[in-house]
């Protein structure tokens, strides 16, 4: 893209045009060379521009409802003069399935407001989860100066923790009598969450109940004091029941001060790094010869490892 251009659609997005918008999000999606020219020109020209959205991160297993739970979210009173993108991270993987049809149509109710952008986000491979693009799709909605910045994300483990790294408070959604569910979820995840939602409640509400009781219990247990500031909500995502709570908490919810930018850049050069090693055309020649030799038993993989290690300081640091 020409300079010119670059700056037409920097002035383009920071007044909120939303088809300037998509174009950048498929730029920032792009792995052409060309188009990581444009965005890096672009995120330098936005540099001096300062913009903060609220951004919250929706996770849960596949299917709990997290589409649907924006969809009657996005429809509560206090969200009608507030401008919203929502970001759907598609895990790609064929394990959970493409759902971005799906959340289109859980979302058919919100989907043509004015204040509402709705984008789905491939993952690429990123097993269910976050990627660097990501955090640059949400960094371009937040110069485009949207008040709220909604991410739905499967939560399968590490996207639940790494979520906390982009957003400013985290809700994740469990089906009633999930008990094994709740049972099961790791402390790491627990404590990273702000507050739990026990969807679908209009199944069987004795059910919710009891799920609701459970959890509750448990967030004590993992606390000290039995005292953790998580709040757990029931809601019915079909009948609306139980969200006037949920819009309230989110109306106070501040935008984080400190970004994670070093958390993205890191994770953006580990896997520049990891690209040139295992690219490079020596090392992928000696990395199939050392795995053939692991499998025949011919070489420890300690040896491997050390093999790799040696090839990979003369190959990259030969010329310092
Ligand atoms: N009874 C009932 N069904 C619901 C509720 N919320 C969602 N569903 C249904 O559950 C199914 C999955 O809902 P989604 O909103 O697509 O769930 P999701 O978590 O976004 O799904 P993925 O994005 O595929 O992980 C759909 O068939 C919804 O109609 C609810 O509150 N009550
Ligand atoms: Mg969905």
């Amino acid at each position: 893209m020409k300079r010119q251009a670059i700056i037409d659609i920097k002035e383009k997005l920071i007044r909120g045009d939303r088809k300037a918008l998509s174009k950048v999000i498929t730029m920032v999606e792009s792995s052409l060379s060309k188009d990581r020219d444009s965005v890096a020109q672009l995120f330098d020209l936005l540099l001096d521009v300062r913009r903060q959205s609220v951004k919250i991160g929706i996770t849960g297993s596949p299917g709990v409802g997290k589409s649907s739970f924006l969809n009657t979210l996005l429809q509560q009173p206090y969200f009608m003069n507030k401008t919203v993108a929502v970001l759907t991270v598609d895990p790609s993987s064929s394990l959970y399935g493409g759902s971005i049809m799906g959340d289109k149509t859980r979302m058919s109710d919100v989907m043509d407001m004015k204040n509402i952008f709705i984008r789905p986000s491939p993952s690429k491979g990123d097993l269910g989860g976050m990627n660097t693009r990501t955090w640059e799709t949400v960094k371009i909605c937040e110069y485009a100066g949207f008040d709220y910045i909604f991410v739905e994300t499967v939560g399968v483990g590490q996207s639940e923790i790494e979520i906390t790294h982009l957003v400013d408070h985290v809700f994740m959604l469990l089906q009633p009598g999930s008990g094994d569910e709740i049972q099961g979820i790791k402390k790491g995840i627990m404590e990273v969450v702000d507050s739990f939602v026990i969807s679908k409640s209009d199944l069987d509400k004795d059910l919710a109940h009891q799920s609701q009781q459970q959890l509750k219990n448990i967030i004590g247990l993992i606390s000290s004091t039995g005292k953790t500031g998580k709040s757990i909500y029931k809601v019915s995502n079909l009948s609306g029941e139980g969200f006037a709570p949920i819009a309230k908490s989110i109306a106070s919810i501040q935008s984080k001060d400190t970004e994670d930018y070093s958390y993205w850049l890191k994770k953006q050069w580990q896997q520049w790094i990891l690209e040139q090693f295992t690219n490079h055309p020596a090392i992928a020649d000696i990395s199939t010869q050392v795995i053939d030799q692991v499998n025949r038993g011919e070489l420890s993989h300690t040896d491997a490892l050390i093999k790799l290690q040696e090839k990979f300081i003369q190959t990259c640091f030969k010329k310092y």
